[in-house]
């Protein structure tokens, strides 16, 4: 190890212990390995908590998502008259449910303007009554890294749909598009494995035709008046102003995105990202950092930080520095049942929110899958130089994430850098 990484590594729990000392932890002074002290910091350090202050909230209130649009003009920029015209408000909706025409699914009772069955809105406001279900999710592009926003998100599982049609067989996936300004080639449509409809994974919520995000009604931007939510996919799989649901014996997949090239089964990854750190601080003075981290479907079990001294060398072998002396960071628990932010009536998780306590508004993990969680180290001072800083995240399963993945179209995540400059 580099002699400077040995200074540091002793700064640093030797910065911690001072920390335990000064509150009187007297049994933390034996604790050696760092790991245990960032565990057990139970007492933070003014400048580390002044940044922590000013992190944002856990959600994101529905109008400030990034928004992942396409179509000329974009169904949400349309006017109330026109949405009104076309279907896209909650009182002209209604959604053909039916089958692949060039793969026929058998269903004995599709649902059809022709036949004059489509569902509206009402009828599947009353399906919500017995079968809405409600639960968390960041909204992650494929093929940008950081979440677009997080909300709670609420709807009918599909299947309950798929029941009304009453299937018989011959069917293996479905496919689905939304409002398209009625010309064919501005189709946004994506698909699921029919297994995926009827059965959920373990710990996974239902995939849903969305109507409500953070307890508000959808709002134009975010797909209104439904979208499909799928819990564990990325945005491309959550197609907005739905219209059309085909049951289809087509046996793979024909999303609008598999051909632009991305891996269209690919689930969120677990990665790290900073939020705050100082560019440029004096000598020994300590660099409070903070981030958050996106809990994919491998779970996050750690959030850790390298801090390197730039000309130092490392092996060359080893790209995603898995022999680095990485130091675990706290991770921050959950917010106070009103401090979720994202617009909440009341402020509050909304009631029977999966994954939630129904009387403490608590989740019953944290991290919790699909979520952001936010992060915060204090790294000691180091001598003047220019360093880089570096951050990464160990899942639930023990890997070091973001894994080797050269694969842009796979999630597009990498460990993150950034440069420190320490002056004199
Ligand atoms: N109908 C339709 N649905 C869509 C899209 C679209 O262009 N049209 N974009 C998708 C993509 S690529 C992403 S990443 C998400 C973004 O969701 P958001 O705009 O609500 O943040 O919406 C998805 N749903
Ligand atoms: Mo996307």
């Amino acid at each position: 190890m580099a002699d400077s990484l040995e200074t540091f590594l002793a700064e640093h729990s030797r910065l911690s212990r001072r920390y335990f000392l000064k509150h009187g932890v007297a049994a933390a002074a034996g604790v050696t390995a760092l790991h245990q002290l960032q565990a057990e910091v139970l007492s933070r350090a003014p400048e580390l908590q002044q940044a922590i202050d000013q992190l944002e909230r856990n959600l994101t209130v529905p109008k400030a998502f990034r928004d992942v649009s396409r179509g000329n003009p974009k169904p949400h920029t349309l006017s109330e008259e026109k949405r009104k015209e076309v279907g896209l408000t909650r009182e002209t909706w209604s959604l053909e449910v039916i089958s692949d025409p060039e793969n026929k699914a058998r269903l004995g009772n599709p649902l059809s303007k022709e036949t004059g069955n489509a569902l509206d809105f009402n009828s599947l406001l009353k399906l919500g009554e017995q079968h809405a279900v409600r639960f968390s999710k960041v909204m992650t592009c494929l093929n940008i890294r950081d979440p677009l926003g997080t909300g709670i998100w609420e709807g009918v599982p599909l299947r309950e749909i798929l029941w009304l049609t009453k299937p018989r067989d011959n069917i293996r996936r479905v496919f689905f598009n939304g409002y398209h300004n009625d010309d064919p080639k501005q189709i946004f449509k994506s698909s699921l494995p029919i297994d995926r409809v009827l059965e959920d994974p373990p710990g996974l919520p239902p995939v849903i035709l969305c109507y409500k995000l953070n307890g508000q009604w959808l709002n134009p931007e975010r797909g209104a008046p439904v979208r499909m939510v799928v819990p564990e996919s990325y945005g491309f799989k959550n197609v907005k102003w739905l219209t059309h649901v085909y049951f289809s014996n087509l046996f793979h997949a024909n999303d609008t995105y598999a051909n632009g090239n991305n891996d269209i089964d690919s689930t969120l990854k677990t990665y790290a990202t900073t939020l705050s750190f100082p560019k440029q601080v004096k000598s020994q003075q300590p660099i409070p950092v903070t981030g958050y981290a996106q809990s994919g479907t491998a779970g996050l079990a750690k959030v850790q930080v390298w801090i390197q001294k730039n000309g130092e060398d490392f092996p060359a072998d080893d790209s995603y520095f898995t022999t680095a002396p990485w130091i675990d960071a706290e991770i921050l628990s959950a917010p106070a049942s009103d401090q979720w932010g994202g617009d909440l009536p009341e402020n509050q998780i909304p009631p029977d929110t999966i994954g939630f306590d129904n009387k403490t508004g608590k989740p019953h993990v944290w991290p919790m899958p699909l979520m952001k969680a936010h992060w915060a180290i204090l790294l000691p001072g180091l001598p003047a130089g220019k360093y880089t800083l570096r951050c990464r995240t160990i899942d639930a399963n023990g890997k070091a994430q973001p894994l080797p993945r050269p694969f842009r179209k796979s999630g597009h995540v990498a460990i993150e850098k950034k440069e420190i400059e320490v002056t004199v």
